[in-house]
């Protein structure tokens, strides 16, 4: 019997390829990375190596549970997956039939299970308000890169680019196995490498210019870069003139932005802010990966994504080897995508325009996602992938909370969360706990139980990734994920419990496909091939094109690159960008800055948790046993901190207490607090619910409309600001009595 099996791992994005060992009894004894895989090549990082504890984790959720005591106090019913689907379906049309399917709402994390089959329900169910944190998580990009010029950007050529610019992104923490190594080769091959983050990351010590830029202020620095650029000739005219709309209006919004300007405004040394712009436009071919330290701050983040592709596009960056590709081409851009899955055609437009949020941010639902796909479109078919719904076409989470919590503008009475911890993820916990208390149904999947399926009606038991396939297509590939392990207990995956509700709800027709992989058949079939025999030769590649643009223009309203945007003058957004000064901020609120005095960063990623992930697997809780606030020393000793101690962290919306780390790697102004933090060790009932009111960044982060961007309603969890002080008291800071 062969001992071993070939799988891949799902505990982050690049699901790279593993092979699992096992014993005579069947059961996995060792993950290692494989490494045959054409991507991944053998490397794991030390989460996926966690993999084993994860799947027979003793707090694994095996079966179905039906709330039976009240909301929160713990008191579960194992039922069967029938009896739950049909209970969850009979209470789905009860109140559908009382407030329309609008009723329902989802929130989702970021992407960890399939997401088509979410949206292809949800259109099936006839609700348009699935909502959750794409609204800051790269999709301010995508909307924005697809507006602009027709299709998102990939970091896949940064080995070969000449000058690399991490921007707001932690790859060393946040991309062990995928952008991480990419960087080191690019350095290897004498690529520039310039560091704009307010902390010394570990890729600063590799770096030619570090930019420990004022957090939120990353648009006036793009701003001031384009300036120079413009001024200094370094732009690449000829691709200006023949394939960009709106050069000489931008001319026109960058000429405040000398450096003097831009140093008084990003807290920056001039001579930086110029030697990094002329670094930058003089390396061709350069890379701008995508970095959520600008998805993540509020008011300016959506220009900033237009900020970093205009800057890409005037340096003629675009399709060019090593520099900012789209890529998708042969083969890959015939296979049937998310796109294709969705059915957004069939929701109608009279649900259409119900969507929550979108009369406030229409560019980020069905008008500005309509909009782009249409520009999509007029491109040969294949060539550029189209927006996808679920990536760029939302509800707006804080309208769907508040509707939860007032009924207004229509009642929100049902809600999925799926793949998903809102309580963790999303800002302002006590709007989200308010809401998900309100719920007359609340539906989780997951794997464990959590604090917000702590909250639920009923609580799904999600498979593990390697307890089902998957075929992971990005622009580049497409891989067949196999699954490693039949799914234990009662484990199952997001197809088999939307396809199990639609099919008590009326939508047999759409649910032909009994299993995934017979989905993932129906998707291969124009190449050609089954999802058996993608897996026999692990997947496909597309073949790299560059300046395709000089055949088929960009898949932009006008065919160009739109440096003034038409799709976000059509919608009432500010079709070019103008710097905004962050609400609260040492210029901004100068009241609520004399309280709160030093700048607050959230969410850094380290290793290795994953967001609200990890924190039951002893491994990793010995590694990170509590959450730290990271603070320089210099702050430490002016507030009487030492390492190790418990401190108080607040802003004007509450506060949460984190250990102190003490970090030369921080601006002495400023607070950088984890994120997601809970303990599954500790009373899963209310009040304390796993005390995920305690050390929970997002009680601090506010969503209001103020703080978000005026396009897309991103919110902030990042240049914000607080205080920090020593713990006096042994009682938990927050609990839900106390929000
Ligand atoms: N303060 C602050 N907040 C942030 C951020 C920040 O930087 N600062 N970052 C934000 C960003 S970018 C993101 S993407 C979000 C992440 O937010 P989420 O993606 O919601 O992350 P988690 O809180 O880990 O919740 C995911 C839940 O899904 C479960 N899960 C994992 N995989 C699967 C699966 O395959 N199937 C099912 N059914 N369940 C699964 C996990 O057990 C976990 O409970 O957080 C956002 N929140
Ligand atoms: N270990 C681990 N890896 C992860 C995740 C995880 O939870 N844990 N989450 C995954 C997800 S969903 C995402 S979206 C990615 C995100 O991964 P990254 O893009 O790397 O994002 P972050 O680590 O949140 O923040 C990146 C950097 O932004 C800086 N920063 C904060 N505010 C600002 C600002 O105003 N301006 C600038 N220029 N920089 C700022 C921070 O100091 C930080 O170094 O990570 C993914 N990888
Ligand atoms: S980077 Fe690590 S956690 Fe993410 S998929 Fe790869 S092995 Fe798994
Ligand atoms: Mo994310």
């Amino acid at each position: 019997m062969k001992k071993f099996r070939r799988s891949y791992c799902g505990l982050c994005h690049p699901r790279c390829g593993t092979l699992l060992h096992y014993d005579e009894n069947g059961k996995v004894v060792k993950v290692s990375g494989d490494p045959d895989h054409p991507v991944t090549r053998g490397v794991i990082c030390e989460r996926g190596r966690l993999m084993i504890d994860h799947l027979y984790h003793p707090q694994r959720l095996n079966y179905p549970l039906k709330r039976i005591g009240k909301k929160g106090e713990g008191c579960w019913q194992q039922i069967s997956w029938d009896q739950a689907l049909d209970e969850v379906a009979e209470k789905l049309s009860t109140l559908r039939e009382k407030y329309g399917a609008e009723t329902l709402a989802f929130t989702h994390g970021t992407k960890r299970t399939y997401h088509w089959d979410c949206r292809r329900f949800f259109n099936l169910f006839g609700s348009p308000n699935t909502c959750g944190v794409n609204t800051i998580c790269m999709c301010p990009s995508y909307a924005t890169e697809f507006a602009t010029y027709g299709g998102m950007i990939l970091g896949s050529e940064v080995p070969a680019a000449k000058c690399v610019v991490l921007w707001g992104c932690n790859a060393s923490q946040s991309s062990p196995t995928g952008l991480y190594p990419k960087i080191v080769q690019a350095r290897k091959n004498g690529a520039k490498l310039i560091v704009i983050d307010p902390r010394e990351i570990k890729e600063v010590e590799k770096s030619d210019l570090w930019l420990q830029i004022r957090p939120g202020t990353d648009l006036a620095l793009m701003l001031g870069w384009i300036r120079l650029i413009i001024a200094e000739n370094l732009y690449d005219h000829e691709f200006v003139s023949r394939w960009t709309v709106g050069f000489d209006e931008l001319k026109g919004v960058v000429e405040p932005y000398i450096p003097k300007i831009v140093a008084e405004i990003t807290s920056l040394p001039e001579e930086l802010i110029i030697a990094s712009a002329r670094m930058y436009a003089t390396s061709r071919p350069a890379v701008i990966p995508f970095g959520l330290g600008l998805d993540k701050q509020g008011v300016n983040s959506t220009q900033c994504a237009r900020g970093r592709a205009i800057i890409r596009a005037i340096t003629g960056n675009l399709e060019i080897q090593g520099g900012e590709v789209f890529s998708l081409a042969g083969d890959i851009g015939k296979i049937r995508d998310s796109e294709h899955l969705e059915l957004n055609h069939l929701l109608p437009e009279s649900q259409r325009i119900k969507q929550l949020g979108a009369d406030r941010y229409p560019f980020f639902g069905f008008p500005g996602w309509e909009k782009t796909s249409a520009a999509n479109q007029k491109l040969p078919e294949g060539y550029m992938a189209p927006p996808e719904a679920w990536h760029s076409n939302l509800a707006h989470a804080r309208e769907v909370m508040n509707a939860i919590i007032t009924g207004n503008p229509y009642p929100v009475t049902a809600a999925i969360s799926l793949a998903n911890n809102p309580l963790l993820a999303l800002p302002n916990t006590k709007r989200v706990f308010a809401a998900l208390q309100a719920l007359q149904l609340y539906v989780v999947v997951d794997y464990y139980m959590t604090p917000s399926a702590a909250l639920a009606d009923f609580v799904f038991p999600a498979a593990s990734t390697v307890e089902t396939p998957e075929l992971w297509l990005t622009s580049r590939f497409c891989m067949a994920c196999p699954q490693g392990v039949d799914a234990l207990y009662e484990r199952r995956n997001s197809y088999d419990f939307y396809r199990g509700l639609g099919l008590r709800l009326g939508q047999e027709k759409y649910w032909q496909w009994e299993t995934v992989e017979d989905v993932y058949d129906h998707c291969l079939e124009p190449v050609g091939l089954t999802f058996n025999e993608l897996s026999d030769r692990y997947g496909i590649f597309g073949e790299m094109e560059y300046r395709r643009y000089e055949r088929f223009g960009f898949g932009t309203p006008s065919g160009k690159v739109e440096l003034k945007s038409s799709i976000f003058e059509d919608l009432g957004a500010a079709p070019l960008p103008h710097y905004r000064e962050p609400v609260w901020s040492p210029r901004g609120d100068l009241v609520v800055a004399e309280e709160y005095p030093l700048i607050l960063i959230t969410g850094s990623r380290f290793m290795p948790m994953y967001h609200s992930e990890q924190r039951q697997i002893k491994k990793a809780r010995e590694k990170v046993p509590d959450p730290l606030v990271s603070i320089h020393p210099k702050t430490a000793e002016e507030h009487g901190l030492c390492e190790g101690d418990w401190a108080v962290i607040s802003t004007p919306l509450g506060s949460i207490r984190q250990r102190v780390k003490l970090s030369d790697a921080m601006h002495p102004q400023m607070v950088d607090v984890q994120h997601s933090w809970w303990f599954p060790e500790r009373d899963p009932h209310l009040p304390e619910l796993f005390g995920v009111f305690e050390s929970n960044a997002n009680v601090l982060c506010p969503d209001d409309p103020e703080f978000c961007s005026p396009e897309i309603g991103s919110w902030p969890h990042s240049a914000l600001l607080c205080r920090i002080e020593k713990e006096q008291r042994t009682q938990p800071v927050s609990s839900c009595r106390q929000l």
